[in-house]
């Protein structure tokens, strides 16, 4: 079982600001240790980031061809975007949706999530954890195991 996750713009920023909203893990670490552990869960992974709405669109299409799974969060694409969102529904893979912020205390602009919409999950608020979590609920759906708590 493989999954794509998938980051969106400034993500690759990650541990270099703001550490008290994002943490302290950079990108590069964050793609290890989420990698390490969804081995040890006996899932595959493809990581991709980009800061530009086309090419994610394109990665979600591509996923098509490889991968059972999305897990995604799509940075501040989130909140604007419906070309992922139609993307995410084109291709019609499980997908679990994931914010390492809470953004639901956030700013009235981070309360609406239109890549959610085409998500079966939702991660919000755990961190770097949450990309595990999202993985591994993933599985659940994908392995037929049912739903697991998020
Ligand atoms: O909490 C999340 O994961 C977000 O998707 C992160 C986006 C933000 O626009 C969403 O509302 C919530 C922003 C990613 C920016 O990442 C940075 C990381 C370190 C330093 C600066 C930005």
């Amino acid at each position: 079982m493989k999954l794509l996750i998938l980051n969106g713009p400034n993500l690759n920023m990650l541990g270099i600001r703001e550490p008290g909203i994002y943490g302290t893990v950079d990108y590069n670490a964050m793609v290890e240790y989420v990698a390490a552990c969804c081995d040890a869960l006996g899932i595959e992974t493809e990581f991709y980031q980009s800061n530009h709405e086309g090419d994610l669109v394109d990665a979600i299409q591509d996923a098509l061809q490889y991968a059972d799974g999305i897990v995604i969060n799509p940075g501040a694409y989130t909140h604007t975007s419906i070309a992922i969102l139609d993307a995410l529904k084109a291709v019609a893979l499980p997908a679990a949706e994931v914010h390492i912020s809470d953004v639901t205390k956030r700013e009235p602009f981070r309360q609406i999530s239109y890549a959610g919409m085409a998500c079966q999950g939702h991660f919000i608020g755990q961190g770097i954890e949450g990309y595990v979590n999202a993985a591994r609920f993933l599985q659940q759906i994908i392995t037929g195991k049912g739903t697991v708590p998020q």
